[in-house]
């Protein structure tokens, strides 16, 4: 479905923002205003927007330890984002989650997920609720290379194949786990695993969001229409490190500044849609300004906002039914 001006704007606003989101978050790490451990998901944009642009707030998705574009392309607010990863007062966990357990139920963000392999199954449960329920609705698991080895995903894998549940597995192939390779670590190839469970699996360019985005309307249009889980395993790259603060000593010489040059999807989409006059470099340069500003300002709240009080220690701890 070709996508309306309206539509191609939210996209690289969402793109953008989640871009200057992370070089940001570097920022204020760096200075000492974020507590804990925080991976970023610069580089990966094209993925979780052209995923997270099919579903509506009652689809669910599953994230990883890299989740903060997966919620800002769900829809999350970005200033409660901050103010989690700060750990403030109002944070979407109210600051007691941070960077690596944001969740947000009203947009259908399940949660970030420090356990490598953990949101598959999560997911499964999602689905199999969503099926139950009749709800139309579906879920979507994001996972990484080194993620697609856990056996949690070949039991969630088998488990959706076996119920037929309306689950999307997304794995984001950036080959790197940690500081391991992919060539190294895992057999075979992720997308042929999957088609040996009976999933339709399909490999995509992850660098370019229009080529993730028709992957996953067939996929949303296979698993809505009650056919069951599908798999996208999308080839893209990360610009940072594995963490902030990595040294990355084991990247190649002069990889990063090709990464950065050459493996853009931001430098991607805004050659095509202005290749192709559906969008002006103004247009474009517009929304980084506009995503810039809502970042400092929501930057600039958790700065200002207050930790969560001590009487909150021990609250919400466990769900009340
Ligand atoms: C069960 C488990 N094992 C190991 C770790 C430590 N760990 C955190 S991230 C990571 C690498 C994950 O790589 P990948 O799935 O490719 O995701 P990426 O970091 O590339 O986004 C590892 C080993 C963990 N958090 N959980």
């Amino acid at each position: 479905m070709a996508l309306s001006s309206e539509a191609l704007h939210k996209v690289y606003y969402t793109m953008t923002t989640i871009r200057q989101f992370e070089e940001r978050m570097i920022k204020e790490f760096m200075a000492g205003n974020i507590p804990g451990f925080v991976h970023t998901y610069d580089g990966q944009e094209a993925v979780g927007v052209g995923i997270c642009t099919h579903l509506t707030d009652e689809d669910i998705i599953g994230s990883t330890h890299r989740g903060h574009g997966h919620c800002i392309a769900k829809g999350c607010d970005i200033e409660a984002m901050i103010l989690e990863i700060m750990g403030k007062q109002g944070g979407l966990c109210n600051g007691k989650g941070g960077s690596m357990h944001i969740a947000d139920f009203d947009r259908g963000m399940l949660g970030a997920n420090a356990i490598v392999g953990g949101g598959p199954p999560l997911c499964n449960g999602a689905a199999l609720s969503a099926k139950t329920l009749g709800t139309k609705n579906i879920a979507v698991s994001f996972s990484g290379d080194g993620s697609s080895n856990q056996g949690t995903v070949m039991e969630a894998l088998n488990l959706a194949g076996v119920l037929d549940l309306p689950h999307i597995f997304i794995f984001e192939n950036n080959h790197l786990a940690e500081g391991t390779g992919d060539e190294y670590a895992v057999s075979g190839d992720i997308a042929n695993r999957v088609a040996s469970f009976d999933i339709p699996a399909v490999k995509v360019d992850g660098l370019d969001f229009f080529a993730v985005y028709d992957a996953m309307e067939k996929a949303v249009e296979h698993t809505r229409s009650g056919k069951g889980p599908y798999a996208i395993e999308a080839d893209v790259i990360r610009f940072d490190g594995h963490f902030i603060g990595d040294p990355q000593a084991y990247r190649g010489e002069g990889e990063l500044d090709d990464l950065r040059a050459n493996k853009d999807c931001l430098k991607i989409f805004r050659k095509r849609v202005t290749s192709e006059g559906l969008m002006t470099d103004d247009e474009l340069d517009m929304l980084d300004a506009q995503a810039g500003d809502a970042i400092e300002q929501g930057v600039q709240r958790g700065l200002a906002a207050p930790q969560p009080a001590v009487e909150e220690l021990y609250t919400d701890v466990h769900v009340s039914y």
